[in-house]
């Protein structure tokens, strides 16, 4: 008892004392190159002098080393796992074949090994990897399983923009976490109470007087950063989730949710000798912006909805090679047109109260390894539109690359919101849009996931699967899309088969297994209910038809 409140007390005293920013950020070291080795183990990290945090790290105590990636370069990953338990690599924001995504299928048990390889398709970007193993995330990327990935290319080797790394372009890994009174990981705290910056408590930052590039990457559970300086200086935005804007955009605050990615540029020309801080405006956040406004069943924490310095620049002198404009045009978007757009799918993120907690669901449907809930012709363009039902916002991420948003709440994108993405907030409910052209290649066994990115509501069943397959597999497939979308209950049925949906001038049909139509009706939106008990004992399949397409689910009589 005595030696565990020495440890409290000198807990306490370092946590008081970090909170002068003292410690200098860390920088990961970077791997590039066509060949890489990642080891993952149990680790123990000093996160405060003296004391003893166990944790999880890629070829370290914490979190990764910089994975730098050349596109169309075939990258050949090995990677270790010695930990005690499986886990999974997935390569967020690439566009990467199924089998090498690192989804919840690839788990890599312990004491095995995985050997990933795949050319790099995307243009420059900031991405990153992390652990995917199924209801598992949340905890092994708290514990430390997730690092920065930077994509280079030939065009943006072109532009005048800060590009140096560790001198004029720097990684910004945004977690939170709540360490217990033996300074060890509390993994059940939705939102911490302490911030960290690539792994450091109360960072410092040696920062040269000139534009500096800073790449965010929020890699927290749940907590939503409402980015500014404490000057509210302007700062330009120039790289969403999977590259850059097209042109620069100024802003003095910036949003970033689990997941999103951002690369900003901030003018330090005039500050030689200052120091300034980052700040985390949550204040202005309102209520269900996780980290917000605090209220209602949100976790509580001290940081939810106040002002809080996240770094402290320490202004220094320039770099010898410091950029003094910023390209006015970063690049072009090619934005598939409306025209090549083969079909448009809904998805409803929804929550159940069970029992004291929520029980998360896509279109009514908790995650199930076990079911693909869509099939997506390879090369094909869709529009897919995400409604949140919930009071919650939720950032959607979808597997497989990168999609463009063209509506947010019946409005048009903002130009941030015009950039690549892969994950995109949904507010309270409202409704987004995207289109989305899916990756040429395909296979009909692995899944790619799509699901929330706060990493509890993805844990807890805010998650679906689709298989990207050539057109020739649905020619050959009696019932391709089984389970697709539709929720059927109860299954095995005897009285009354019901079903929800949301569609305008959807008509439903009941197929016996050799095809025979039985019977037909006209959906109504909501919940619909169609009496079987005229209907043999066996199995039938249930559609639903619009002029979109078809979705299909098999249920039983008995
Ligand atoms: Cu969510």
């Amino acid at each position: 008892m005595k030696k565990q409140l020495t440890l409290l007390a000198l807990f306490i005293s370092v946590i008081a004392s970090s909170q002068q920013f003292q410690n200098p950020l860390y920088i990961p070291d970077t791997l590039m190159g066509k060949n890489f080795q990642l080891f993952i183990s149990d680790s123990s990290h000093q996160f405060i002098p003296g004391v003893n945090t166990s944790t999880m790290g890629y070829n370290g105590s914490y979190m990764g080393p910089i994975l730098i990636f050349e596109k169309n370069a075939t990258v050949n990953i090995s990677v270790v796992n010695a930990l005690n338990e499986g886990t999974t690599v997935h390569w967020h924001g690439m566009e990467v074949e199924a089998n090498v995504d690192g989804g919840p299928h690839n788990i890599i048990d312990d004491s095995s090994s995985w050997f990933p390889s795949f050319k790099v398709r995307d243009n420059a970007a900031t991405m990153w990897y992390h652990s995917h193993l199924h209801k598992q995330t949340q905890r092994q990327v708290n514990m430390g399983l997730a690092g920065m990935i930077i994509i280079r290319d030939s065009s943006s080797k072109q532009l005048s923009i800060p590009s140096e790394y560790g001198k004029d372009d720097f990684p910004i890994i945004l977690q939170d976490k709540t360490f217990d009174s033996l300074g060890q990981i509390n993994n059940d705290a939705l939102l911490g109470d302490t911030f960290l910056i690539n792994g450091t408590l109360s960072p410092y930052l040696n920062t040269p007087a000139q534009n500096v590039r800073f790449r965010l990457l929020n890699a927290s559970i749940q907590r939503i950063y409402n980015i500014g300086f404490e000057d509210n200086r302007d700062f330009q935005v120039i790289a969403t989730d999977n590259g850059f804007l097209e042109s620069p955009v100024k802003v003095n605050r910036l949003m970033i949710a689990s997941g999103e990615r951002y690369e900003i540029v901030a003018d330090f020309t005039n500050d030689l000798s200052d120091t300034l801080a980052l700040v985390n405006y949550s204040s202005e956040m309102g209520y269900g912006f996780l980290g917000g406004i605090p209220g209602g069943d949100v976790y509580p924490s001290p940081l939810n909805g106040v002002d809080k310095d996240l770094m402290k620049l320490r202004i220094t002198a320039p770099t010898a090679n410091k950029v003094d404009s910023i390209s006015t045009v970063l690049t072009t978007h090619v934005i598939p047109s409306m025209s090549s757009v083969s079909r448009e799918r809904y998805k409803k993120l929804g929550g159940k109260a069970q029992g004291g907690n929520i029980i998360w669901n896509i279109n009514n449907t908790s995650f199930s390894m076990s079911v693909i809930n869509d099939t997506v012709i390879s090369g094909s363009t869709e529009i897919w539109e995400i409604r949140n039902s919930t009071h919650f916002v939720h950032p959607f991420h979808i597997h497989s690359g990168h999609f463009f948003l063209i509506e947010n709440d019946s409005m048009p994108p903002t130009v941030i919101e015009s950039g690549k993405k892969d994950v995109i907030l949904v507010r309270p409910n409202t409704t987004v849009k995207f289109i989305m052209e899916f990756p040429d290649f395909h296979d009909a066994q692995i899944p790619y996931m799509y699901h929330c990115h706060m990493l509890d509501h993805e844990d807890g069943g805010m998650m679906a699967q689709f298989i990207i397959v050539d057109s020739s597999y649905l020619m050959s497939t009696r019932f391709p899309e089984a389970n697709e979308s539709i929720n059927v209950w109860p299954n095995p049925v005897d009285g009354f088969v019901r079903f929800e949906i949301e569609l305008a001038d959807a008509k439903w049909q009941i197929h016996d297994l050799k095809g025979r139509l039985i019977t037909k009706g006209d959906c109504r939106n909501g919940v619909n209910q169609i009496e079987t008990t005229k209907l043999f004992s066996g199995s039938y399949i249930l559609s639903i038809s619009t002029d979109k397409g078809t979705s299909r689910t098999r249920f039983i009589k008995i």
